[in-house]
């Protein structure tokens, strides 16, 4: 059997049945089997060339897709770049007004402070003015309290028994206490003498002002020198007043007694047995507390 190389599996009757046509088919088959590899040839040129023409259209296409994508990516980032860049504008002067609003701040803060300041000052400026105002009120009470308890007609603490005025020394401080000759200086210098004693009443007057006025446990050391000596004749005893005193009904016992040979002054001291003997004599040098007397007003 002759082989066909081109038809492998055709039908063997075919052929056998016509040679001629088996002839004509081997003919066609070496004619085929011979145009077929130009066909064959043709096809793998044109396999070439489609293979050329579609890798570049594949290269083609990815061009274009990554365009598109950059395209995209370019109009998809675009309004957002111009948003992110607005917005950034917009946080830039929200932060300038910001800024504007915290100077302000400060400076109302700063404003504020001062005025703050400058009301405490002037707070305490008032206080000082308040207090020096209670103060003078203070004075001012004391020496309506003073003219009321004298009625006018002796000085802010002097105390007034009928138509005269008595100071007493340790109503202003009781730490000062003199000698006679500067005590009776101090009465003179306020327009007053020592005091001079004319009447029972006047001597329980003065006995009694001074019974709650003590500086010492010493009794005869809370005297106060009154306007009386014997410094001129001794025991003969003279007020300031030049009246010279007789009786001795204001001594107190065994006074006057001239210690010493040295007392030549007079002075009273309260007695809690008996206001009437009240006196004694004493050195002119010690110091006491003494009592001025002066006519009212
Ligand atoms: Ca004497
Ligand atoms: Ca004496």
């Amino acid at each position: 059997m002759e082989k066909v190389s081109f038809v492998r599996n055709a039908p063997q009757v075919f052929f056998n049945s016509a040679g001629y046509f088996k002839s004509r088919y081997k003919t066609f088959g070496k004619a085929v089997y011979g145009s077929n590899r130009w066909v064959l040839l043709c096809l793998g040129l044109l396999n070439v060339v489609l293979l050329i023409v579609a890798v570049s259209l594949g290269i083609k296409c990815a061009k274009v897709k990554e365009s598109s994508i950059h395209v995209t990516h370019s109009s998809a980032t675009q309004p957002t770049s111009e948003y992110l860049h607005d917005n950034h504008s917009n946080v830039i002067e929200a932060g300038e007004n910001l800024k504007k609003t915290l100077e302000t701040a400060i400076k109302n803060h700063t404003l504020l402070k001062e005025q703050i300041e400058q009301k405490k000052s002037i707070n305490d400026e008032n206080q000082r003015q308040v207090e020096t105002l209670r103060t003078e009120k203070t004075n001012l009470q004391a020496n309506i309290s003073a003219l009321e308890g004298t009625c006018g007609k002796c000085l802010p603490g002097w105390n007034i028994l009928n138509s005269s005025c008595y100071f007493f020394s340790y109503l202003e401080s009781s730490a000062v206490k003199k000698n006679w000759a500067d005590s009776r200086a101090d009465c003179v210098r306020r327009g007053a003498d020592l005091v001079v004693i004319d009447t029972p009443e006047e001597q329980k007057f003065v006995s009694d002002s001074i019974q709650n006025m003590k500086t010492t446990t010493n009794r005869w050391g809370n005297g106060f020198w009154i306007g009386i000596t014997d410094v001129h004749s001794e025991g003969t005893w003279t007020w300031i007043n030049n009246v010279t005193m007789l009786d001795r009904r204001y001594w107190m016992d065994g006074e006057p007694n001239n210690r010493g040979q040295k007392e030549d002054c007079g002075v009273i001291l309260y007695s809690s047995i008996s206001p009437w003997k009240t006196m004694f004599d004493g050195p002119c040098h010690y110091p006491y507390h003494w009592v001025c007397k002066m006519d009212s007003r």
